[in-house]
């Protein structure tokens, strides 16, 4: 607030009244906003309270610490859109010429929260401490089975499991990978999965660890080059980064950038890739910068194709394809060896139900969170809906039992055939899960007589 000869004034309720020849002049610098628009108003408020500051220290020699309060708040405000600016791919922002986020700000009582920068960093310092530790035997052979439960464990923790994982596969002396470039590499992909009820980095992390464990139960470092292992294990890891937690169904129908940029092929999985080869295009990430051209043309295209295997709508292409190979595999063919990529990354992606119960279901119910997130957008939007994930029409058990019977055992069997060893590790488990839901289905299905009786 200014006085009539322009200096600033201190509100309080003993100020002279104002009068016709001396009154007082109020200028708004930031308020309690409901949503801003973006950027402008951010900037605006930004020089508007620099001016401020300037004026009251011209005025009364020091600012109060206030002005500082929030000119920290419009900053960290600004690193959170950032963060959330390449959202807008996945429709997650509506471009209606504006993006408007629904956001207070923290009011000036409350701790502002630790912000999402905030969470990584500290992340990363524990990933990077915790990394000189060394992991018991027992933690690494554990490590090497399905029944790993990834519930017990922090992200920081989750990162030192995968450099594990590059570790004893050998790979760092094989492709002379630095320790530290895995490590940004790791955060990185860290960094690049979405906090969301699914297909968040946990997803990440249990998809990568069955594929580890696969690797080690078939023997398949004897069987493939370490090469393809590595091809394998990275699509794993790389194989839903920055998923939106909305499906290519969502994507296309919703004519989201995705959709528009990859022409409604694949799209997620195709930007799942892509956002892979971004991590990897930056130096200090580039696990793959002392790979002879050759290797690198043979990595980048096996990751392509294995990352977009896991677009279920090409499910039933890719297992008829290994139906047929199958019985007379040949691991010097290397179209044999391509499929049998695929199937592993894609056995990897859809395992949960090979978990212990206690594991798995926790999964189902993350999955269907994320289903119904999505099918209520869908009828908020007038977009069709998907009937598998229709919160008023999906049973989770009897949704379960027939995922299980028509996708799962199916594809489990075909692989077993192969590896007669994963019967007891993987088909055994899901046979179980299928009584598990199949009595869960009944129960249900006989209180519903019940009631309606
Ligand atoms: C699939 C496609 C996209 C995303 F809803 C996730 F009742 C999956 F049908 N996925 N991954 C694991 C699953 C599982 N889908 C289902 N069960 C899983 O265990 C089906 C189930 C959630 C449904 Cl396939
Ligand atoms: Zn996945």
């Amino acid at each position: 607030m200014y006085d009539t000869n322009g200096s600033v004034m201190n509100i309080s309720p003993w100020l002279e009244a104002n009068s016709q020849d001396s009154y007082y002049r109020l200028e708004v610098v930031a308020v309690d906003v409901q949503s801003v628009a973006m950027p402008t108003e951010l900037d605006n408020m930004e020089c508007r309270l620099h001016h401020l500051e300037s004026k009251v220290i011209e005025g009364v020699g020091k600012a109060p610490d206030l002005i500082y309060e929030l000119k920290s708040q419009v900053e960290s405000f600004k690193r959170k859109l950032e963060s959330v600016e390449h959202l807008s791919w996945m429709g997650l922002f509506r471009d209606d010429g504006e993006r408007h986020l629904q956001a207070k700000f923290t009011s000036k009582l409350q701790s502002p929260p630790m912000s999402l920068q905030e969470e990584r960093q500290k992340v990363r310092m524990q990933f990077l401490n915790m990394s000189s530790l060394q992991v018991t035997e027992e933690v690494r052979e554990h490590l090497k089975t399905p029944i790993f439960d990834n519930w017990q464990w922090e992200e920081a923790e989750m990162l030192v499991l995968l450099q594990v994982m590059y570790t004893d596969l050998d790979f760092m002396t094989a492709f002379h990978i630095e320790l530290d470039v895995l490590q940004n590499f790791l955060f990185e992909v860290y960094c690049h999965y979405n906090n969301i009820p699914f297909h968040n980095f946990k997803h990440c992390f249990c998809v990568t660890q069955m594929m580890y464990g696969l690797i080690w139960l078939t023997d398949l470092r004897n069987k493939l080059s370490r090469i393809d292992l590595l091809i394998m294990l990275t699509s794993a890891l790389c194989h839903d980064l920055d998923h939106p937690g909305y499906n290519n169904v969502y994507q296309i129908n919703a004519q989201t950038d995705l959709a528009l940029r990859y022409n409604d092929i694949s799209p997620l999985e195709n930007h799942h890739c892509a956002v892979a080869f971004g991590i990897l295009s930056k130096p200090e990430c580039n696990i793959l910068k002392n790979l002879t051209c050759d290797q690198y043309k043979h990595i980048r295209g096996g990751m392509i194709k294995c990352i977009l295997a896991t677009d279920m709508a090409r499910h039933n292409e890719i297992l008829n394809k290994f139906k047929v190979m199958q019985p007379v595999f040949d691991f010097t063919n290397k179209d044999h060896k391509e499929v049998l990529m695929k199937i592993m990354v894609k056995v990897s992606d859809i395992s949960n139900e090979a978990r212990p119960m206690a594991v798995a279901e926790p999964w189902l119910d993350c999955l269907l969170q994320e289903f119904f997130n999505q099918s209520d957008s869908e009828k908020l939007k007038g977009l069709p809906v998907t009937p598998f994930m229709d919160r008023d029409k999906v049973s989770k058990p009897s949704s379960q039992t027939n995922f299980i019977r028509f996708v799962l055992l199916p594809l489990f069997t075909e692989l077993t055939k192969l590896f007669p060893c994963l019967e007891q590790h993987i088909l055994e488990p899901v046979r179980r899960a299928l009584d598990y839901y199949s009595t869960m289905e009944r129960a249900t299905k006989g209180e519903e007589d019940t009631t309606k009786a």
